[in-house]
């Protein structure tokens, strides 16, 4: 947490593979709704820290760029990176059925570090792109699939580590909804 003007501001992380959606979850988090702004985001290079204020409370979300160069860094600098977070969420492109055991690799990382460390953050995983209809326009994503890659993550997660997973989507106004 870092004091700003004496407020309180608490610090988001958000991780996940490149191209999973995180700077434009974040757009959404900040209320922007003109459709110009998602279609000129950019892939982040290293990490971004967006200020947004929400019912009188003021946030920090650090958007760390997924690809891979930034990964590695991220890794290997990870105290740095990670300290002081209150919120971290870590983001799992489900259209993107290739990279699921990277980005289950990379999720495996993230853990293990935190327990290292011995942090235990308030722990969301938006599974993204949950789009509406999504079966009716990717028939490769099925229940079945979406069941096995939730099985897969609550494999990894620690019993004793805090946790909620969501299906998320930019194409709805922007809601979550509860797995577990
Ligand atoms: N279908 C669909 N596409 C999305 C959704 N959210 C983001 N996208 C698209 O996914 C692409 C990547 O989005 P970004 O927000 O740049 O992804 P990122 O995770 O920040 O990528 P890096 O900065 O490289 O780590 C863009 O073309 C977005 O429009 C979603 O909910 N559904
Ligand atoms: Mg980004």
């Amino acid at each position: 947490m870092q004091r700003n003007n004496s407020k309180i501001t608490k610090k988001i992380v958000i991780m996940g593979l490149d191209n999973s959606g995180k700077s434009s979850i974040v757009l959404c988090l900040k209320g922007v709704k003109n459709l110009t702004s998602f279609s000129a985001i950019k892939p982040t290079r290293g990490f971004e820290i967006n200020k947004f204020n929400t019912m009188g409370l003021d946030f920090n979300i650090w958007d760390f760029g997924g690809q891979e160069k930034f990964r590695e860094d991220y890794v290997k600098n990870f105290k740095n990176h990670i300290k002081g977070t209150n919120k971290l969420i870590y983001v799992v492109d489900i259209q993107d059925r290739e990279r699921y055991d990277l980005s289950l690799q990379y999720l495996v990382k993230i853990i293990t570090l935190l327990q290292e460390n011995k942090l235990n953050p308030d722990f969301s995983l938006f599974l993204h792109k949950f789009d509406p209809d999504i079966e009716l326009i990717n028939k490769e994503i099925n229940e079945e699939l979406i069941q096995t890659l939730i099985k897969q993550i609550k494999d990894i997660i620690p019993q004793n580590f805090q946790h909620q997973i969501y299906t998320t989507s930019i194409y709805t106004v922007f809601q979550k909804s509860a797995i577990n």
